[in-house]
């Protein structure tokens, strides 16, 4: 039983939360289970039942039950609440408890507080044309749906940054918290600072089953248990039994004395300033999986045990006798006493809900577009990159960008709504000009010698690409806007997690009841071709494939050249809304080709030919040079300066891609160029050779129905890398200047013994490429010192 004496509730209030706890349970059952008949009104009979049984009954009572108690403590601590359902599979009790307090008939009037609604409530839920089974977007309040596990924490800390007085109840799953996101985001508490940002307040529901085994934190003593909570920063109040009577009053003795507890740390903070990192209180609600549930069906034991994760009783219509027990479950809850004749809750249990938005379902934070203010932006103009010459050395293009990065932070510090989140990268990414106007907001200790570190900051720094994403995400949920910066080969870390906020974003679009929010927004620095002393395990650009594959309407690719084209792209993409944008772009120093106006010009149509590397315009082309990506660019360019030197004669278009997805028709992708457009830039017949900055296949899958695209020659990263010099990595992948060059001879038959003898040539630099960077450990004085020379 909980340490926390039991006294808590009077009898009557004791009676009102536990019906109205049987109430939420009746509805979850109903859900599960009802085609007909939702107040068994008559016995059931089999056309009752729905003939798909799809959900999970397991985590759903327990969290029916924490529901119910957080809606006392909302009321009678006016608290500013949302509530994150980990194990999101426990939809019925995210669905049914808003409709309870009334939020889910407001959003959607057809399912309303009537008998007619309660069936429609049971039968949309899992079911074609319905809602799905999780704490979906389509359920009111949730920013969670749950559906994969191991994110709950880190988004109800991104929730509550810079949001004080809001509190999340985060309910996390014990099989979930066996994931690593999970395992590591109870760390978010050194990372929070009480006086300007919310509380989390975490619900480790222990009721000991995964989907068919049992959960770690189960199986470890309890004081193990607590030792590793303790350890990990929390003040943990166990709950634990399965008598009701007694599992309300310790719930809510936990759930009051939790609160104060978060009050008088916070009071304590903002009256007296920053003091020691506080110990936050937790609470472990160790209850039966499947509580109130079937306790035994066909001689196997269920209540209690992982075999009621899913739908404890199958069909009846295989199993008639499972016909009776599901009656008599549902029964079991008196749903008589919890609705009355016409289906709606009886009043004195409707008023247990808190109401307006302060309920759950309604709290304007579960649907951060609500609360959503533009960003104050600089001009990023401001910032622009001196390019007096087309190929004028350049700083590093993430310097640049991070001084307007300072600004947008500067601007934004009042209305506290923007952070940068990365995996102790800033600095290393080249976004040192943050640190000019901000810190890293950092909790735990600090000693003489550490950087950046404060109480409070807008850089988020742990080294954890899942927290970075998890706190970004929680942060976009609840209306504010971000930016996460990581090197390019471990974004992949998060594919999942970006798969899961892509899904999230293109269901909400289509919810008119949802507003949008602001856009992920990933910076990949320190990407591929620029691992000098990393080598072969940093290098990987393949973040892009899996991107592409969500729904067009949601991603878009960035791959600019240079400075002034990312902060073009930059400042676009801070202001957009509702999308993933990702943005690849490099930290050394390299060549600079466009002026901020040119930059602008070239970002806004997002493809273009630059015709001061181009041959003479008034006629076609013999071949087109096309690239993406900054280093590729260079690269381009550079062969097309050898080809202008060797073979005059061949009139050479370059092309380059900022918005890759410009390459989509436009049936796919709404950034798609028309195939008229396509043509005009890519020739019906000449040969394309294409320097890529990421694998070369997925130009070929983003235009394989282009005219012309049988003459498109690709060129990226093949998987090639080790430490090496910077122009070794783009020979080892064949993407460099001589290898673009000879790519191209073999493409203009017309040039003859004069190109055979280019080939030979380059074949020859190769070469010589190699011994020399064997020998002295860096590229060739003419590949260092190579610049553009306009003709
Ligand atoms: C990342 C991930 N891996 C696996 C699953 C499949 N899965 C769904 S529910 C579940 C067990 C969850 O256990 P727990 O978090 O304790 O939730 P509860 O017992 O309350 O249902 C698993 C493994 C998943 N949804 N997400």
């Amino acid at each position: 039983m909980s340490s926390e004496k039991p006294s808590t509730l009077d009898p009557e209030e004791a009676r009102k939360i536990d019906a109205y706890w049987r109430a939420a349970n009746y509805l979850a059952v109903g859900q599960i289970y009802l085609y007909d008949n939702p107040l068994l009104k008559r016995p059931l009979v089999l056309g009752d039942v729905k003939h798909m049984l799809l959900g999970h009954w397991g985590t759903t009572p327990g969290q029916n039950f924490i529901y119910a108690h957080l809606n006392r403590v909302i009321k009678k601590y006016d608290l500013d609440m949302i509530y994150v359902s980990g194990p999101g599979h426990g939809g019925p009790a995210v669905v049914g408890n808003t409709y309870l307090e009334g939020t889910y008939s407001e959003i959607y009037p057809d399912i309303s507080q009537d008998e007619a609604g309660l069936r429609k409530l049971f039968l949309q839920f899992s079911f074609p044309g319905g809602i799905p089974s999780h704490a979906s977007p389509e359920t009111p309040g949730s920013i969670h749906e749950g559906g994969e596990l191991g994110y709950s924490l880190s988004h109800s800390f991104g929730a509550v940054f810079d949001n004080p007085d809001l509190v999340v109840a985060c309910v996390v799953g014990d099989g979930e918290a066996e994931t690593g996101p999970l395992a590591t985001a109870w760390h978010s508490n050194k990372f929070l600072d009480p006086v300007h940002d919310g509380a989390v307040f975490p619900i480790l529901h222990l009721n000991g089953y995964k989907i068919s085994n049992p959960t770690i934190l189960a199986r470890i003593t309890r004081e193990e248990l607590d030792q590793l909570l303790r350890g990990y920063g929390w003040d943990p109040i166990f709950v634990e039994g399965h008598e009701p009577a007694a599992m309300h009053q310790a719930m809510a003795a936990a759930l009051d004395s939790g609160m104060e507890r978060i009050r008088a740390i916070q009071a304590d903070a903002r009256k007296r300033g920053h003091t020691d990192r506080p110990r936050w209180p937790m609470i472990v609600l160790a209850s039966p999986k499947g509580w109130t549930g079937p306790v035994e069906v066909d001689g196997v034991r269920i209540e209690g045990t992982f075999h009621s994760h899913q739908v404890p009783l199958s069909d009846p219509a295989t199993h008639p006798e499972h016909l009776k027990l599901l009656e008599n479950w549902l029964r079991s809850y008196r749903p008589e006493e919890l609705f009355d004749e016409q289906g709606k809750l009886v009043p004195e249990l409707a008023e247990l809900a808190p109401v307006g938005d302060r309920r759950m379902g309604s709290n304007p934070h579960a649907n951060g577009g609500r609360l959503l203010r533009d960003l104050r932006m600089p001009d990023f103009r401001d910032f622009a990159a001196e390019v007096p010459e087309h190929g004028c050395p350049g700083i590093g293009d993430t310097h640049v960008l991070g001084r307007f990065l300072r600004e947008v932070v500067k601007r934004n510090g009042g209305q506290r709504n923007f952070r940068i989140f990365g995996p102790d990268e800033t600095l290393s990414n080249g976004l040192e000009s943050v640190f000019e106007v901000t810190e890293r907001q950092w909790n735990a200790a600090t000693v003489p010698g550490d950087e950046f570190l404060a109480p409070t900051g807008r850089v988020m720094e742990m080294l954890s690409e899942h927290q970075c994403e998890g706190w970004l995400e929680g942060y976009l949920l609840t209306g504010r806007h971000g930016l996460f910066n990581c090197y390019e080969a471990f974004i992949h870390i998060v594919d999942s997690m970006f798969n899961q906020h892509a899904k999230w974003l293109k269901i909400t679009s289509h919810l008119p009841w949802r507003r949008k929010i602001a856009s992920l927004n990933y910076l990949l620095a320190s990407h591929v071709w620029r691992q000098d002393h990393n080598g072969f395990t940093h290098q990987d650009p393949g973040f892009l494939d899996h991107v592409v594959n969500k729904k067009a309407e949601i991603v878009r690719v960035y791959l600019p050249p240079d400075a002034n084209c990312l902060l073009s792209v930059m400042d676009h993409c801070l202001r957009s809304r509702h999308y993933v944008n990702v943005v690849v772009a490099g930290k050394h120093p390299a060549p600079q080709w466009l002026s901020m106006s040119e930059a602008v010009a070239h970002c806004t149509t997002g493809i273009g030919i630059w015709s001061w590397a181009s041959g003479n315009q008034d006629t076609a082309p013999d071949i087109v040079m096309a690239c993406a990506g900054d280093v590729p660019t260079l690269e381009t360019l550079a062969a097309i300066s050898i080809l202008r030197e060797h073979l005059p004669e061949v009139n050479i278009r370059m092309v380059n891609v900022v918005d890759l997805m410009r390459l989509e028709p436009p049936t796919e992708h709404p950034h798609g160029l028309g195939d008229g457009d396509f043509q005009d830039l890519f020739t019906a017949d000449k040969p394309v050779i294409f320097a890529f900055h990421a694998y070369p296949w997925l130009i070929h899958r983003l235009t394989y129905r282009r005219p012309n695209h049988d003459n498109f020659h690709v060129r990226g990263y093949k998987e090639e890398g080790t430490i090496t010099t910077p122009f070794d990595m783009t020979v080892l992948n064949e993407l460099d200047r001589f290898h673009l060059v000879m790519d191209a001879v073999d493409r203009l038959p017309q040039t003859g013994e004069r190109g055979l003898h280019l080939k030979r040539q380059l074949q020859e630099k190769l070469i010589e490429h190699k011994a020399y960077i064997d020998l002295n450990g860096q590229d060739m004085p003419e590949i260092r010192n190579w610049k553009w020379t306009t003709r």
